[in-house]
């Protein structure tokens, strides 16, 4: 399990390898404990250099943060940006109330649901304030940042294609047959 905290007050620009270029993405999420989830995000960003940054942002305990965070996204030059949160998971919702930028919602797994709770309240904004939703958990962390390199890419050639490439060695990893495992 990766236990290092997001930054809260400074750019993860500064130490992913997209360091120099401001951030185009950003990464939030309602706790710490979401990290484990949200890294995977995190990680496919730092795959295709995209500039991004990571934040803890909570719409109960830090309401203020996210408003500011949400309202000055913008004019700060982010494009995307990816909420992960669990249980009630108003952050996607709320952080999109405050912003006319894309925002992918990420169900966090939750204890006692497994992320089902978190996954219909993200999934069901009510028309007018769109969240785009992801699947539960890391392979829902890990498409929100492609989809987001999707978006990017659309006004980015050498995105594009680092992306292809991505994906291209994605089908390459494939088998043709399966074979035993673990026997
Ligand atoms: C939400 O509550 C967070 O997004 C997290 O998924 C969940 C539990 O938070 P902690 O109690 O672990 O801080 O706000």
């Amino acid at each position: 399990m990766n236990t290092t905290a997001p930054q809260t007050t400074t750019s993860h620009a500064a130490d992913n390898s997209a360091a120099a270029a401001p951030p185009k993405v950003g990464i939030i999420m309602g706790s710490q404990s979401d990290w484990e989830t949200m890294r995977h995000a995190d990680a496919i960003l730092n795959t295709l250099e995209i500039p991004h940054e990571t934040r803890i942002v909570s719409a109960h305990r830090t309401p203020d943060r996210l408003a500011e965070y949400a309202r000055t996204a913008a004019d700060r030059g982010l494009s995307v940006i990816i909420a992960g949160a669990g249980g009630a998971a108003h952050l996607p919702g709320m952080c999109a109330a405050w912003t006319r930028l894309p925002v992918l919602g990420v169900p966090v797994e939750s204890r006692t649901l497994k992320g089902m709770d978190s996954l219909l309240s993200i999934v069901q904004m009510p028309g007018g304030v769109p969240v785009g939703t992801l699947a539960i958990g890391s392979a829902g962390a890990k498409n929100a940042a492609l989809l987001a390199a999707s978006i990017l890419a659309l006004q980015n050639p050498e995105l594009a294609a680092r992306l292809e490439a991505w994906r291209a060695v994605q089908t390459a990893s494939v088998a043709d047959t399966p074979v035993t495992e673990n026997e």
